[in-house]
């Protein structure tokens, strides 16, 4: 990884989510202006289903952050929500999520993030996630620590499912939901409690600063747990799948060390990552 300056990476990317965090901000007056009954109640554009909609500050946002990689490091590579796919020559891929957490955008719910990260030769090693709402900056680079606001962050030490907060998330597809469903009706008497809060980069940095103790989901795409992973992992996480990989479609898990093998074990006994 020589060679690549990865704090200014992190700069890069922390600025950026923030620049297109406040300009979604700044949309929504008008967007809800346009359709008159709040954005709940104009024709949005779907996606893999129904109810997996994109707003124009989605597609907004998208175009902010990417002219601003563009800009700043044109052969880089590009992965975008919004359909951003380049190729590039320098071994770094930027994640982009304009809003993760689209459908809190739409119903004006806090939980929505701006997601930015970047990996090197398929390693992760910067993220920056943005809460608009909260004006709430997540950010973290390899070896280098997760910070919130500037603040060092850590996990909790949670070990033992009995007492540990549990975040989650479903999917758009209804049989995607009904397994997720069927996982968490036996994993909510075996914890203390679960919280579905609707962007799982936030998720994953409210297990990065301790105020969940672990999270799970099933089809995630990349561009969703991206930054917070490393974010999560620089806190001091366990971030991976249920089989000893990576964070994936397949399966997202986080959590501190002893409670990610607890949670593992809980969830491969349901064959959670098996479902549709
Ligand atoms: C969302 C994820 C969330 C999941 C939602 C949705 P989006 O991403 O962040 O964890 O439960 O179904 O996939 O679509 O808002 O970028």
């Amino acid at each position: 990884m020589t060679g690549v300056d990865l704090d200014a990476l992190l700069h890069l990317a922390s600025g950026l989510a923030v620049e297109a965090g406040e300009l979604i901000e700044e949309m929504r007056a008008s967007l809800e202006g346009s359709t008159g009954q709040g954005l709940t109640g104009g024709d949005l554009e779907t996606k893999s289903s129904v109810v997996d909609v994109v707003t124009p500050a989605d597609k907004a946002a998208e175009k902010l952050i990417i002219d601003g990689l563009e800009s700043a490091r044109p052969d880089d590579a590009i992965l975008g929500e919004e359909g951003s796919d380049r190729l590039g020559t320098t071994g770094v891929r930027w994640l982009v999520d304009p809003i993760d957490g689209t459908t809190n955008y739409v119903y004006d719910l806090p939980a929505y993030t701006v997601s930015v990260g970047a990996e090197l030769d398929g390693v992760m090693v910067v993220g920056a996630v943005y809460e608009p709402k909260g004006n709430t900056l997540y950010a973290a680079r390899l070896g280098g620590g997760a910070t919130r606001n500037g603040q060092p962050i850590r996990c909790t030490g949670k070990a033992d499912l009995e007492t540990a907060l549990i975040a989650t998330g479903f999917g758009y597809l209804a049989d995607r939901r009904q397994g997720q469903a069927e996982v968490l009706l036996e994993v909510i008497p075996a914890v203390r409690d679960i919280r579905r809060f609707g962007s799982a980069a936030l998720d994953l940095c409210l297990v990065a600063a301790g105020q969940v103790d672990g999270y799970f989901e099933r089809g995630l795409n990349p561009w969703d747990l991206a930054a917070g992973a490393i974010i999560a992992s620089e806190a001091g996480a366990s971030v991976g799948d249920l089989r000893g990989g990576p964070p994936s479609p397949d399966y997202t898990l986080a959590a501190p060390p002893p409670l990610f093998e607890l949670l593992r074990d809980l969830l491969v006994g349901l064959d959670a990552d098996q479902r549709p």
